[in-house]
């Protein structure tokens, strides 16, 4: 019996672990995508912070601890060679929708890095200790997404086999078109134990990450988000190695050149229906079975995949705190914008 296409329209909805249980090492551990195990580097980062005992953005956090424990976990991005000229990192108005004002682009290192330090309250980690919790999220925010790059041969190559196979091409292409205003990002789950009970931690060299989040294609039927939990928590001044996709800005904690995008339910089904056309009879001519065969290998394995050239890790300069929803800092009012918002407002463990 034939198998049912995928439903293109059907965006994946993620599965959100829940803290506690990841700090206390409940949650599933693995690596992310790949299979690779992600590389670490270890060093000090520091720059100007502003004054202790300030509270700018409301959150219970010493705004100089913020930037201190963002430091000791912000990544190493390796951004990849031969973005457009004009591309790059952006800077915004402060103003509650993102109007660009300023780009690092041509080449776009070091990445401009805007974060967000949030408590998110108390668990109790492997070895039974009570430990304060904090989501650090890591905003790679670039003024234009690219689009896929893919040539007009690999267009029609997916057009093709989708009409012949039985699913909509373009609804797949219309995820992977170029846009103005492209928010990516990471983020780490991290702890400490506590001071004492109900205390929070304020010594950012006490934390460890827990788990890791790397945002690709979110919301689309290519989605490639992924979470990444280490064996062992890592100690703070480890900082995790991420690339950024060239043109689409995907975050991932490998080197994603040549990552097959469409998502493995549909190449499977292609497969599936090519290898029934053939046994059923309806391709009697073996000839068109393999060109259909190496048809779908081009489409799936070399078309609709992402490009990364390396050219060397750097820490993101400048480190700018944004603030909390309703309550930005340091000229971040565009954290209100709507394609921005969700991303810090919706819990990612
Ligand atoms: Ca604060
Ligand atoms: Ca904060």
């Amino acid at each position: 019996m034939r198998q049912a296409a995928p439903d293109l329209k059907a965006v994946p909805e993620p599965a959100v672990p829940s803290w506690k249980d990841v700090v206390g090492g409940k949650a599933g551990k693995g690596s992310a995508g790949s299979g690779a195990t992600p590389r670490f580097t270890t060093q000090a980062v520091a720059g100007p912070r502003f004054s202790l005992a300030a509270d700018g953005d409301a959150d219970g956090l010493d705004d100089g601890f913020e930037g201190a424990v963002a430091d000791a976990f912000t990544p190493v991005y390796h951004v990849s060679a031969n973005e457009r000229p004009l591309t790059g990192f952006a800077r915004f108005a402060d103003a509650p929708t993102q109007s660009v004002v300023a780009v690092r682009s041509n080449p776009p290192v070091p990445p401009t890095s805007h974060f967000r330090v949030v408590p998110l309250g108390f668990a109790t980690n492997g070895a039974g200790q009570q430990v304060s919790v904090l989501r650090l999220d890591y905003l790679t925010l670039w003024n234009w997404d690219d689009g896929l790059d893919i040539t007009t041969a690999c267009r029609a190559d997916l057009i093709f086999v989708g009409g012949f196979i039985g699913f909509n091409a373009s609804l797949l292409l219309e995820g992977l078109q170029a846009h103005a205003i492209d928010n990516e990002r990471s983020a780490a789950l991290v702890a400490a134990p506590v001071p004492a009970p109900g205390v929070f931690n304020t010594d950012p060299a006490a934390y460890s990450a827990y788990s890791y989040y790397t945002a690709g294609h979110e919301g689309t039927f290519t989605d490639t988000s992924a979470y990444f939990v280490p064996s062992q928590p890592v100690p703070a001044g480890g900082h995790i190695n991420l690339a950024l996709s060239r043109a689409k800005h995907a975050t991932y904690t490998f080197n994603p050149d040549f990552l097959p995008l469409l998502p493995g339910s549909l190449i499977s089904f292609a497969y599936a229906t090519v290898d029934l056309l053939w046994i059923s009879g309806q391709i009697q001519d073996p000839l068109l079975y393999l060109a259909l065969l190496a048809l779908l290998d081009g489409v799936f394995f070399a078309c609709f995949v992402e490009h990364f050239t390396e050219m060397g890790g750097f820490i993101a300069d400048p480190r700018i705190n944004v603030g909390e929803p309703g309550r930005p800092i340091n000229g971040s009012s565009f954290i209100a914008d709507g394609r921005l918002a969700p991303k810090l407002t919706v819990p990612l463990w």
